[in-house]
Order: structure tokens, then C-alpha cells, then sequence
């Protein structure tokens, strides 16, 4: 072993540890007095990883869920019975009604949450009544008579729409949910809903 070693190693360490312990402490054995931690891993690095992690986590957080250009704070709709079924007619992305981008539904009405909800009732055949118990609503629909109801879209979620045809009996397409969605979904959901109106004949 030479003498000017600045460091020795011991002489009953196995000679592949010893090339092992050399090859980690080769680049500071000439500058400092003792070997420190391997340069491969630096201590340095712990610091520098948590404040990298913490910026990351804070851009997340700073994301929008959803883009303001989507929010939904009126919807102006449309109730129209006929053929012991409920269409709701929507007004599309322009928000107009009606409009060339009007969109078609039934049985379930989607709203954004929320929103300040404005449906005009309307019926081709017979008289219907339409219950939202949820949001304190009930209201007619008879042919040849314009109703119209309003109310303010509770949080996410599915609450039930009773429609009735006042026979008696119960018409399962009568029979539906108001479905009040964040404005992202209620989004999707427009952009799904068949652009033209569809004739039903189900009873
Ligand atoms: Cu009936």
C-alpha cells in the first residue's frame, strides 16, 4: 500500500470490496482528509426533489376543473308533451331557443348546477302535469296553452320528474329524473343529445 495514500484501506477487506470502495471515493480521496457520501448520490438532491415535488403539486392544484367559458348560469328550455312521453328541448351552445344547435331529450332533463332554469310547458294531445319535488315545482302542460316554470338548479345530482297524464294510470316515459350535472358534464351531455326532434309513439 503506498504511504501517501490519504486514506488506507484496511488490509482484511476483500480485494473486490476494496476496488469497489476505490472506484466511490477515487474523485474526493485527493481533497478531502476522509471519504464523505458517495458522489453518486448527492444530499443535495433531497431538497432540490421536495421542492420540486411541491411546486408540481401546486400547478396541479392551480388548474381549472373547468374553463369559465363553460359555466351555465341561465338555461332556457322547453317542456313538450305528447304521446304520453316528456321532449325537452335545449337551447345548444349558443344558449338561444331556438336556435339551428337546439338539442333533444326525454324523459330525463338535464340542467347544469345551479343555473336559473326556465321551461316553457307546452302539449300536443292531451293535459299533463310535470312534479319536481325537489325544487317545489308543479306545473301543467295542455294543448293550445303556454305554461312556463322556473327554478334554481340544486347541486349535482339525480332527483326525481313525475310527469302525469291524469288518466290514472302510470306511463313509464312519463316517468323520469332531473339530472342537474356540473357544467363540464352537462357540456358532454348536450354535445350527446340528438340534434333534431324524434316522434314518439310508445305509450
Ligand atoms: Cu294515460
Amino acid at each position: 500500500m503506498n504511504d501517501k495514500a490519504i486514506f488506507r484501506i484496511p488490509d482484511q477487506v476483500p480485494e473486490d470490496a476494496k476496488a469497489s470502495w476505490l472506484s466511490t471515493c477515487r474523485y474526493r480521496g485527493r481533497f478531502f482528509s476522509k471519504p464523505r457520501m458517495s458522489p453518486r448520490h448527492p444530499i443535495w438532491l433531497v431538497p432540490l426533489g421536495i421542492a420540486a415535488a411541491l411546486e408540481f403539486a401546486f400547478f396541479v392544484q392551480r388548474l381549472p376543473a373547468d374553463r369559465p367559458a363553460d359555466v351555465v348560469e341561465e338555461l332556457d328550455g322547453e317542456i313538450f308533451a305528447r304521446d304520453f312521453c316528456l321532449q325537452f328541448r335545449y337551447p345548444g351552445k349558443d344558449q338561444v331557443l331556438p336556435s339551428a344547435d337546439d338539442r333533444y331529450g326525454s324523459t330525463d332533463l338535464y340542467v347544469p348546477a345551479a343555473a336559473v332554469v326556465r321551461l316553457i310547458l307546452k302539449s300536443h294531445d292531451y293535459v299533463y302535469t310535470v312534479e319536481i319535488q325537489e325544487v317545489g315545482i308543479y306545473e301543467i302542460a295542455a294543448p293550445d296553452l303556454t305554461f312556463e316554470l322556473q327554478f334554481t338548479a340544486p347541486e349535482s345530482g339525480t332527483y326525481a320528474l313525475l310527469g302525469s297524464q291524469m288518466c290514472g294510470y302510470a306511463h313509464p316515459q312519463l316517468l323520469g329524473e332531473l339530472i342537474v350535472q356540473s357544467p363540464a358534464e352537462f357540456s358532454r351531455t348536450m354535445k350527446r343529445l340528438s340534434p333534431i326532434p324524434f316522434p314518439t309513439t310508445q305509450q
